[in-house]
């Protein structure tokens, strides 16, 4: 039996999940959870987490919620040894670093940009979320100086965690070619995978939500 995946297509983070499991052919079957419509407060997924967030996953009984670790789970359980999650351990400690970056920083900035325009009608986004994302992206270039991907030359799962949290906050935040030269070549390699069909869609559904929420 295919682990049940509880996502959404404009959710980064659960995004990011379905992309490592199309990229390393892991079957997974897909459940949506409208957040919009306030589904994940249903009292039986929150008996799954209790923190009322996609992704979630169940494999056969098994949760484990939070992308970062779903996907670590999914590579370690079903593609051990893959390059995507690395087992030599300094290559390892890398990928971490990258995805407790998008966990902490990246992705914490976002949610705080996106919360209260989406859950309670704020129109304008403060400065200092602003400059405190500004700063992740300076981060961001600066880590994939000289690396074809955000931990090194090979494509990791953090790749997926990073790509589409920019891909969301470039809507309020955009990737200047200019200022950031080697996060445009890398979003340029994300955009050559299979995955950027999927990812496109997701861009486009958040940029008009974002256009109708703000307006
Ligand atoms: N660190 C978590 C963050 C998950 C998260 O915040 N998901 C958002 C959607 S992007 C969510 O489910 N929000 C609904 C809520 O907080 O009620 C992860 O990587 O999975």
């Amino acid at each position: 039996m295919a682990p049940k995946l509880y996502w959404i297509l404009a959710s980064p983070p659960a995004r990011a999940v379905v992309f490592c499991a199309r990229q390393l052919e892991i079957e997974l079957d897909l459940i949506e959870v409208d957040i919009l419509k306030k589904e994940q407060y249903k009292p039986e997924f929150l008996k799954l987490n209790p923190l009322h967030t996609i992704p979630l996953l169940d494999d056969d009984g098994f949760i484990v919620t939070d992308s970062h670790s779903i996907m670590s789970y999914l590579v370690s359980k079903y593609r051990k040894g893959s390059s995507f999650y690395p087992e030599d351990i300094k290559k390892r400690a890398i990928v971490d670093q990258r995805l407790y970056f998008d966990s902490g920083t990246l992705f914490a900035n976002h949610i705080r940009v996106c919360t209260p325009i989406i859950f309670k009608g704020a129109k304008t986004i403060p400065e200092d979320l602003l400059t405190a994302q500004t700063e992740a992206y300076g981060a961001l270039e600066q880590f994939l100086q000289g690396s074809k991907y955000v931990a090194g030359d090979d494509m990791t799962i953090a790749d997926f965690s990073i790509w589409t949290t920019i891909t969301n906050s470039s809507d309020y935040l955009p990737v200047e070619e200019i200022k950031y030269p080697n996060i445009t070549s890398w979003l340029k390699r994300m955009e050559a995978t299979p995955n950027n069909d999927l990812n496109k869609a997701a861009a486009e559904y958040i940029r008009n939500l974002f256009q109708s929420l703000l307006s």
